[in-house]
C-alpha cells in the first residue's frame, strides 16, 4: 500500500494478499502492532501494511477479524492471525530464518513466563498517565511501578545477560520493548531511575536497526497521546 493513511468505515476493502507478502493490519502508534511490525522487520519478512481508523472501523475489517483490534496479519491463503503475541510467534514459526524465540522447549517456555510476567506490568502504564491526567496523586502507582521495575532488573542482574534472552536480541525483548519506548509518554521515564540494568537495556535496544526503524520520537507519541486524551485519536498525525 503506497499510503500510510488509515482506512476508516465507507472506504473501499484492499484487494487480495499479494502473494509473496504477508498483510499487518495496525495502527501506526499501537504499542501492540509495533510488536509484529519489530518480528516483521527483524525477520527481513516482506509485508504491507494497513492501517486502520480504529474510531471508525470498516466493516471488511470487523469481518476479518469481529474483535476489531489491530495488530491483526492476513496471508496470501487468506490465514487471519490477531492479538500481538499471537502473530509474532506464528510469523516466527513460518519464516525459519532468523529465529526470534529459542530452540529448546525450556527457552521458549522461560520466554512465556517472562511475558506473563510483563503482561502484568503494561495497565499499570495507562493506570498511571489516566490518574495524572486527572489530577490525583500518582506517588503510590508509581511506587508500585518501581518495584516491577526491580524485579525485572534483579532478572538481568541475576542472568548476567545484556538482554532478556541472552546477549542478543531475542523475542522476549521485542515483545517488551514498545512500552519500553513510551514511557516518556507515559511520564514515567524517570522510573528507571533505580534500575540501572534495565535502563542499559534499553539504551542497548535503542541501538538495534530493527528498533530505530520502527520507532517514532517522543514529541510524536506525545502528541498523538494527547489527541486520543482529548478524545479525537489522530491516527493520521504527521502525514
Ligand atoms: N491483546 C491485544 C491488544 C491489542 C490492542 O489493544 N490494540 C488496540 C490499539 S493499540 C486496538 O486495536 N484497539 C481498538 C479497539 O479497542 O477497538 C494484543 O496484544 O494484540
Amino acid at each position: 500500500m503506497s499510503s500510510e493513511k488509515s482506512f476508516a468505515a465507507g472506504s473501499p476493502a484492499p484487494g487480495p494478499v499479494p502473494k509473496d507478502q504477508v498483510r499487518l493490519y495496525s495502527m501506526r502508534f499501537c504499542p501492540f502492532a509495533q510488536r509484529t511490525r519489530l518480528v516483521l522487520h527483524a525477520k527481513g519478512i516482506k509485508f504491507e501494511t494497513i492501517n486502520i481508523h480504529l474510531k471508525q472501523k470498516p466493516d471488511w475489517f470487523l469481518e476479518k477479524n469481529p474483535d476489531g483490534l489491530v495488530p491483526t496479519i492476513e496471508t496470501p491463503a487468506g490465514e487471519v492471525v490477531n492479538e500481538s503475541v499471537i502473530t509474532s510467534e506464528f510469523l516466527d514459526e513460518v519464516y525459519p530464518e532468523k529465529k526470534l524465540l529459542p530452540a529448546t522447549p525450556f527457552g521458549k517456555a522461560q520466554q512465556k513466563m517472562m511475558l506473563e510476567h510483563f503482561s502484568k506490568i503494561t495497565p499499570h502504564l495507562f493506570k498511571i498517565s489516566s490518574a495524572r491526567r486527572k489530577g490525583d496523586d500518582v506517588s503510590g502507582l508509581e511506587a508500585e511501578l518501581k518495584e516491577k521495575f526491580t524485579s525485572l532488573n534483579e532478572y538481568l542482574v541475576k542472568r548476567k545477560t545484556k538482554f532478556f534472552g541472552g546477549d542478543t536480541i531475542t523475542f522476549i525483548d521485542y515483545m517488551m520493548w514498545p512500552f519500553f519506548e513510551r514511557l516518556g509518554m507515559f511520564e514515567v521515564q524517570h522510573c528507571l531511575d533505580h534500575t540501572p540494568e534495565l535502563k542499559k537495556w534499553t539504551e542497548r535496544m535503542l541501538e538495534d536497526p530493527t528498533v530505530k526503524n520502527t520507532m517514532f520520537d517522543m514529541d510524536t507519541y506525545k502528541a498523538f497521546y494527547k489527541s486520543v486524551a482529548e478524545g479525537k485519536p489522530n491516527y493520521d498525525f504527521g502525514l
